[in-house]
């Protein structure tokens, strides 16, 4: 193999333009205009329109839940969540993940608690969890990875023998489901992103999703506003309303995930078959749920049987126009505040640390066709089969 078939050493990138790891799915150009003439004909743009009704509701049958609240991003709602939920103390949740998840926590006065990862399926380790329960600890906040899950039923069980809270992260879960339960669900909220990156989309927003009636009065009092039913008390209010425009794109959306998500599934089965053959490449099935959004194409580098570190393979896929992405890194032990503030954990979860250098996320989504996944799956085996071509000259 010539250096010059590699875009890295100058060859012309393999795809034009940039191929993204977002998901990306959205409503044809004539779907999206007539919603929007829609919105204004009626002038009603925002707070508690009726798109938003329309959408609540029907996430609340779509999700089997008795409360689907809209809101901003999922960011604020995890926000609001630990607010209404009136947690106090720290809250365990595992350190792989996005920031927004321990940053959710900080932003209401509360301490994160990092627990390790289970290296096979990356979802939190129960055993962990339970080790670091004491009396300053309110709560559990799942976080269901990959459109797997971190098994809700075990966490429940877990939270409720040890008098602790729990709700999930669910960013990544939409449309998943338990043993025929819908993600949504389990413990006392979960929390949907429906971001642009994600299978369902407003292009930014997120929901929350709660069986409690109580939870959910609270919730819509603090977003505000409380649409069609009365306020409660609560301590603060915050702004995280979804305007129309938003909820229009994410009715569309919602209407389109069956055949996104068999897209998405389609796309999964052809990594699938290429991955297999290349050496040190390892795809992470979702695990724990009966029914996965396929919502990311997860790999593990093992630099060792690849030749090639991760950091370096995503360069040469950047090179040919592949943008892989590696999320998460750092874990967020080792990200600002909490290397500093909490310097306990630095060496307390090494499997978090180990995954954080080996993971690559590959496009999959509305831009990705197949014969794009047979160009990326041919730069990897080639990347693998030169390895020694990347490496510094002193490595070789
Ligand atoms: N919990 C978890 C476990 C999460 O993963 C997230 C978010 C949250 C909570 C919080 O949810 P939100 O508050 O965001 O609703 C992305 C997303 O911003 C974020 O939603 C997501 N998780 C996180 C894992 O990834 P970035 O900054 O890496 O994504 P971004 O915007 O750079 O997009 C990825 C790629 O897609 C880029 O290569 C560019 C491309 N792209 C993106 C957008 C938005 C496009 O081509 N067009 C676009 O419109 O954070």
């Amino acid at each position: 193999m010539k250096k010059t078939s590699f875009a890295f050493f100058g060859a012309t990138p393999s795809f034009e333009k940039p191929l993204p790891v977002g998901q990306l799915y959205f409503p044809s150009w004539e779907r999206y205009s007539a919603a929007f003439e829609g919105i204004f004909k009626r002038q009603f743009y925002t707070n508690n329109g009726p798109l938003l009704d329309e959408l609540e509701e029907k996430l609340q049958g779509f999700l089997e839940v008795k409360h689907a609240i809209c809101v901003s991003n999922a960011t604020f709602g995890l926000m609001m969540v630990a607010d209404a939920m009136g947690l106090s103390g720290k809250v365990i949740l595992p350190a792989f993940t996005f920031v927004a998840s321990a940053h959710s926590l900080s932003w209401s006065g509360l301490e994160p608690v990092f627990c390790d990862v289970n290296l096979d399926t990356h979802q939190m380790d129960i055993n962990q969890v339970a080790a670091l329960i004491d009396e300053d600890v309110s709560a559990i906040m799942g976080v269901n990875l990959w459109g797997g899950a971190c098994n809700p039923k075990a966490l429940s069980e877990l939270a409720s023998s040890k008098g602790v809270q729990l709700y999930f992260d669910s960013a990544h879960a939409f449309g998943c489901t338990v043993d025929a339960v819908p993600v949504g669900n389990f413990g006392r909220a979960e929390v949907f992103s429906f971001h642009a990156t994600k299978i369902l989309n407003a292009t930014e927003g997120g929901c929350i999703s709660t069986n409690d009636d109580d939870l959910a009065a609270r919730l819509r009092s603090i977003r505000p506003t409380y649409g069609k039913e009365s306020p409660v008390t609560i301590a603060r209010v915050a702004n995280a309303r979804m305007s129309e425009a938003q909820a229009a794109i994410a009715l569309m959306s919602l209407e389109d995930f069956p055949a996104n998500q068999k897209n998405n599934a389609n796309l999964y089965r052809l990594y699938e078959e290429q991955l297999e053959t290349i050496p040190g490449l390892k795809l992470i099935r979702p695990t724990g749920v009966s029914f996965s959004n396929s919502q990311y194409l997860v790999c593990q580098v093992n630099e060792r049987e690849f030749g090639l570190s991760r950091d370096l393979l995503i360069d040469i896929l950047k090179a040919e126009n592949v943008i892989a992405r590696r999320y998460f890194y750092p874990g967020l032990h080792r990200t600002i505040p909490y290397d500093s503030a909490l310097p306990q954990y630095l060496d307390r979860l090494p499997n978090t640390d180990s995954l954080c250098t080996a993971c690559i996320q590959l496009p999959i989504g509305a831009l990705v066709l197949a014969e794009d996944i047979e160009c990326i799956c041919d730069i990897l085996r080639r990347a693998q089969e030169c390895a020694a071509m990347f490496r510094p000259r002193h490595e070789k």
